[in-house]
């Protein structure tokens, strides 16, 4: 069992929890007439959160392979009005997607309550800005950059390997003043891995429970489950639905995902076989 704290809040996580993707497209938030991307992102976390998420997670840069960065004034523009949108009438999680030390800052004052970094709070300042914020970090592993982590990952011992970087970073996290109960860890499925090192990852994910802080999962729709079915991003479901109830068998808290009704679904029957 762990808990979460953020500011005044607090999270008992005794069971696996949902955690809903809110994409911010990049926009202009106003097209006249139409409902603007950002009158669609407000609804669309509303969806989740009426269908369980836990937890929202706003991201403003696309980390998908060869995706290129965004500015700190685009990701902040895409970013802010949900954070405050989404804190102001739900009483969620709010978990900001983001490497950059100031987006971290703005994000939490304007009410996210955890950092999911990608990078692991490896870009300048990060982590000084993430000990000075005082909430939550999800460090999760990825082998080289956005841009370029797909041309040839390689590992020695795929487990291993993430486990170590694991370690260091969490070292590094705690000499920085970050406290252990802050972290979270993540594998990083997708991230600079090959579709085998995602399974072998998936199916070892229970080695990762020797750190005792909280797995956060994410493979919704990835490529490990369209690869592997040979499916295109809409046709992904029942293979992303498996794999988070694999993960979630494996020790996985907090599974991060596009599909929230369904996901609660297939996590309420894995809990109803959890007392016997
Ligand atoms: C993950 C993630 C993405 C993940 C965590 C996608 C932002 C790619 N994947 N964060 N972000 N874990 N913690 O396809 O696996 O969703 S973006």
């Amino acid at each position: 069992m762990f808990e979460l704290i953020s500011g005044t809040k607090r999270l008992v996580i005794d069971s696996p929890l949902v955690m809903g993707i809110l994409n911010v497209t990049p926009d202009s938030f106003s097209d006249g007439g139409q409902y603007s991307s950002f009158e669609l992102a407000c609804q669309h976390a509303d969806t989740m959160v009426s269908q369980g998420a836990q937890f929202i997670d706003i991201g403003g840069e696309s980390t998908r392979p060869g995706a290129d960065e965004v500015s700190l004034d685009a990701e902040l523009a895409r970013v802010l009005p949900l954070i405050e949108y989404v804190a102001a009438k739900h009483d969620v999680w709010i978990s900001i997607d983001t490497s950059k030390p100031e987006v971290m800052r703005q994000a939490v004052n304007a009410g996210a309550h955890l950092i999911n970094d990608v990078r692991a709070l490896m870009a300048p300042q990060a982590l000084e800005m993430a000990a000075q914020l005082q909430v939550p970090v999800c460090l999760m592993h990825m082998q080289g950059k956005p841009r370029t982590m797909q041309l040839a990952p390689d590992y020695q011992y795929v487990v291993a390997d993430v486990a170590s970087f694991l370690t260091e970073r969490i070292q590094a996290c705690i000499a920085a003043g970050i406290s252990r109960e802050q972290l979270l860890i993540d594998p990083g499925f997708g991230f600079g891995k090959t579709v085998e090192h995602n399974y072998e990852l998936l199916a070892k994910l229970q080695h990762f429970q020797q750190f005792d802080l909280p797995i956060l999962i994410g493979l919704s729709r990835k490529s490990m489950i369209g690869e592997l079915l040979g499916k295109p991003i809409g046709e992904r479901l029942a293979g992303s639905l498996a794999g988070a109830m694999l993960a979630a068998q494996n020790g996985a808290q907090i599974i991060r995902v596009h599909d929230v009704a369904e996901t609660v679904d297939v996590l309420k029957v894995l809990q109803a076989t959890q007392a016997y």
